[in-house]
């Protein structure tokens, strides 16, 4: 009986400790705790779907129709409806935005418009869901800009310092959430067995000694010179760190869960090889930025390989950044090793 006592004491659920973070800001309406739980609402909503991805054969496939003569959705398709429909009605958010669609989301007219803004990439990694290899979501949520009325892209288009709250899912061999709304980085993992996120990692910070770099290193004959230097400055042994292991998934909140865990850096440079991307392939608002966000809160660090992710002022929905994102002095040898050798001399 004491046993079940002390151990359900230790247990604390992502709704108690989220409630029990409200206390850092005395003003706290309790808005974002509910957008909060609402997204962890979600991550259950679609782990439950993840996790039945190798069934599609068996089930259906997308666009098929399954043995309940149901039409089968694609998994991103069905995580962007998911995160939309418990967050469309609620009151809180005055717009959205997610890499799934083009425009802005707007609040549909019966319902109120609230304070905040929600950005999302409801399935990222999804071309890995055929070979069983983690994906996840990842979210940000802004203040609004604008006075009343809908939220307009003028809400959205805010740089990563105004951040409030940014997290994301992974969905690996388990589910788990971490955010941060700035006051440290906390890690849940979903225990299926109930249906709730426990606790798992409170306060996650970058280890001292980085491990891994992540880089899809099948681009190498498109780097610049810059790219390459800093990919053998990270492979050797220097006075920072010993010589760093290569682990890609390609899957980017997987990747930057694994480094955040074990330090080290991802990277995902301008790619020459595609000249529709030449800015990088990965997105300013709803990848770079709120995993920017999370490396900070978590003593790292992240850039487009000359300043700050989190200072770039945004002009596009669906602008593309290179990223490099990890521990602070690994990130900031990126910076130094472009300008060295990729960025032309001021007057030339
Ligand atoms: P997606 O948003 O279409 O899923 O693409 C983003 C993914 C990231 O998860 C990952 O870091 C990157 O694309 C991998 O790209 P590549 O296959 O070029 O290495
Ligand atoms: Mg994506």
């Amino acid at each position: 009986m004491t046993d079940l006592k002390e151990h359900l004491g230790k247990l604390v659920t992502i709704e108690r400790f989220i409630l029990d973070q409200q206390t850092h800001y005395p003003d706290a309406t309790g808005t974002l705790t509910n957008i909060l739980y609402d997204m962890a609402l979600a991550a259950k909503i679609i782990a439950s779907k993840t996790t039945q991805a190798g069934l599609a054969g068996i089930l259906g496939s997308a666009g098929e129709e399954n043995v309940q003569g149901e039409e089968v959705q694609k998994l991103d398709a069905f995580a962007q409806r998911t995160i939309y429909r418990l967050n469309d009605h609620t009151g809180r958010l005055a717009v959205m935005a997610s890499e799934e669609v083009e425009d802005v989301i707007p609040i549909p007219d019966r319902f109120q418009v609230g304070k905040y803004v929600l950005v999302f990439d409801p399935l990222d990694g999804s071309s890995n869901i055929d070979f069983n290899v983690g994906v996840g979501t990842i979210f940000a949520i802004y203040r609004r800009k604008t006075g009343d009325g809908p939220g307009t892209l003028e809400d959205v288009l805010q740089p990563g310092r105004d951040l409030v709250a940014a997290g994301y899912i992974v969905y690996g061999s388990s589910t788990m959430m971490v955010y941060s709304t700035g006051h440290g980085v906390h890690g849940f993992t979903l225990d299926p067995a109930i249906g709730e996120f426990l606790l798992s990692h409170p306060d996650i910070s970058y280890p001292a000694k980085p491990k891994y770099y992540s880089v899809n290193q099948g681009y190498e004959p498109y780097w610049t010179p810059g790219i390459q230097a800093y990919t053998k400055w990270l492979q050797s042994d220097t006075p920072e760190k010993k010589g760093l292991s290569l682990r890609y998934i390609g899957s980017l909140v997987a990747d930057f869960h694994r480094n955040l865990l074990a330090g080290g850096v991802f990277y995902y440079p301008a790619d020459r090889k595609d000249p529709k991307k030449p800015g990088g392939k990965l997105r300013l608002l709803y990848e770079a930025a709120p995993l920017g966000f999370l490396a900070k809160h978590a003593g790292g660090y992240a850039s487009d390989g000359t300043g700050a992710i989190l200072d770039i002022e945004p002009t596009r929905l669906h602008q593309r950044v290179p990223l490099f994102v990890g521990n602070r002095v690994l990130v900031e040898k990126a910076e130094s090793l472009i300008r060295e050798h990729d960025q032309p001399p001021v007057g030339a």
